[in-house]
């Protein structure tokens, strides 16, 4: 039955919508038999969208069965030219109803329809297409080698599908972080099982009605509604026929994931948190570094995995650029996600809230000074139960405070001087984070050394978030391990069986 048949869409916008959600499991939407369910409430205000089911072992056994079947089904038995024309058919029809997945991805998290029609959507169905064009053209190694009877003996690499692939999902970009996983795992002839966030369970399910309409057999991409500890994510990552489990959030959780991931030694590959810096060099174009750190700290209220927290500014252009920021963050114009002009929505949730609040304060206690924000706004009456909170900078804090070293996951950031290119790469590099670094200069020489100086995955050079999907994504140190993207996905999606033959 058709998610959308069960829930036709309210007109009006997302704000009178409703929508329950469901388990995919086997080609069939279903509420599985825990007999629990949870409420799923808009971010915006505080109303209720719909109901979730709460998977226990008993979907995720069902599911997880199902996917390792699909395994020898139809699906094992495609060419790659007939799976990856699937694949390039689901982005098609991500893209025909891109209206039903902005609407479902903005019911759920409350961010600005310009937002997630620029990024979140279309995203969700570049995910596939990328991920099918490279599994088309890529080659493998092959190696000659002599032998003491001088014959020698020819060596080449097969891949092979992982199996079935655990995808654990966070809320922040729903559609696209839970399609940057399962976009590759299908490429490589996997099946997956989807656990998205309890946060955010409608574009995850949704997708389970375009993999029916477009043909994708039974069983090849299954979703599974729940929570993590002692509820579906961990009853999923400690089946037995999970082959691997690709996470992305937080750190602590991917520690947790990490031990369940021990038994039965399964791969994993995990996307975490981020303390991420922006280094804005007195030779850089300041409206650019304005434009972009604005982005790289407001955007999706913050709440993006990449997202700048920490700025370090070189101390001629300092009280400038803090003054301009400060004009652009209060010219942020907080909203539905409908409304016109509207570029920054609430946070996820008012749990998130309370979170991100006790760093505003813990930031005024640590001594900061706060240039702007701080608080909750003043919201109409109809928002006033949202979980909004003021887009905020601090100046003054001390290297160690937790403001500067902890991942705070909402629309604010520290800006301190430098006076230094050193100084400004080792307090860049000086958290347990990883992730990624912004650097704004327009010398050419001091772009390159920078970059190649800072421990992280991703630096971007006077830009940020600028995705090339074939390139590697992922971070160093307590931000995650191994990449993904373009080639890199097939070291965790696929098995290399070395074949040797002695001629
Ligand atoms: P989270 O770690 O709380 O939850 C992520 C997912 O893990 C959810 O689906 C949750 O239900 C599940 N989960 C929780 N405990 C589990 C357990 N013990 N076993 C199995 N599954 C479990 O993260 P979040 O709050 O949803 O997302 C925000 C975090 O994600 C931030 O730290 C952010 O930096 C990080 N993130 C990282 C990237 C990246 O690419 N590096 C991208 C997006 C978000
Ligand atoms: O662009 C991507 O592929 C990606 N994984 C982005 C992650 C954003 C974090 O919030």
């Amino acid at each position: 039955m058709s998610v959308q048949a069960l829930h036709p869409r309210a007109p009006g916008g997302v704000a009178n919508a409703r929508r329950d959600a469901a388990h995919f499991i086997n080609g069939e939407f279903t509420q599985g038999t825990s007999g629990k369910n949870w409420i799923n409430r808009s971010p915006l205000d505080n109303s209720v969208i719909g109901k979730v089911p709460e998977g226990g072992k008993a979907e995720i056994d069902v599911a997880v069965r199902a996917a390792h079947a699909a395994l020898e089904g139809p699906w094992g038995k495609l060419s790659v030219a007939e799976r990856t024309d699937l694949l390039g058919a689901v982005a098609d029809e991500i893209n025909a109803r891109f209206d039903d997945f902005l609407e479902a991805e903005c019911l759920d998290t409350g961010k600005p329809y310009g937002l997630a029609s620029h990024i979140d959507i279309p995203r969700g169905a570049a995910n596939f297409k990328m991920f099918a064009d490279t599994i088309k053209t890529i080659s493998t190694e092959a190696f000659t080698m002599p032998t003491p009877d001088g014959r020698g003996a020819l060596n080449y690499a097969l891949r092979r599908p992982k199996g079935v692939i655990a995808v654990i999902s966070p809320w922040n970009l729903p559609l696209l972080l839970m399609t940057w996983k399962v976009g590759p795992a299908l490429a490589c002839g996997n099946t997956v099982v989807v656990k998205p966030s309890e946060e955010t369970p409608l574009t995850a399910t949704l997708l389970g009605e375009v993999m029916n309409k477009v043909g994708v057999p039974k069983g090849v991409y299954n979703v599974v509604h729940g929570l993590g500890p002692d509820s579906a994510g961990e009853y999923l990552t400690q089946h037995p026929l999970v082959n691997g489990i690709t996470f992305t959030g937080e750190t602590r959780t991917g520690e947790a994931i990490m031990k369940q991931a021990a038994l039965g030694i399964r791969q994993v590959s995990f996307e975490l948190g981020g303390k991420n810096p922006a280094l804005v060099f007195a030779d850089c174009d300041l409206d650019k570094a304005i434009e972009g750190t604005l982005r790289s700290v407001f955007a999706n209220c913050g709440q993006v995995c990449l997202g700048t927290e920490r700025v370090y500014v070189e101390r001629p252009i300092f009280d400038a650029f803090v003054a301009r920021l400060k004009a652009g963050a209060e010219a942020l114009k907080l909203g539905r996600p409908e409304e016109p002009g509207v570029n920054l929505g609430p946070l996820i949730s008012l749990e998130h809230r309370d979170k991100v609040l006790s760093y505003y304060r813990k930031a005024v206690d640590e001594g900061a000074t706060v240039v702007t924000g701080g608080g909750v706004p003043q919201m109409p009456a109809d928002l006033a139960n949202g979980a909004w909170v003021q887009p905020t900078i601090w100046t003054g804090l001390a290297d160690d405070a937790a403001c500067v070293q902890e991942e705070i996951f909402g629309p604010c950031c520290h800006i301190r001087p430098f006076d230094s290119e050193d100084e400004a790469v080792t307090l860049a590099n000086a958290t347990p984070y990883g992730l990624a670094a912004s650097v704004w200069t327009e010398n050419l020489s001091r772009a390159h050394r920078v970059a190649a100086k800072l421990d992280v995955g991703i630096a971007w050079v006077n830009s940020w978030f600028l995705r090339d999907l074939r390139t590697a994504f992922g971070g160093s140190k307590a931000s995650g391990i191994g990449r993904e993207g373009g080639v890199h996905s097939l070291e965790f999606y696929t098995e290399i069986t070395n074949v040797c033959i002695k001629l």
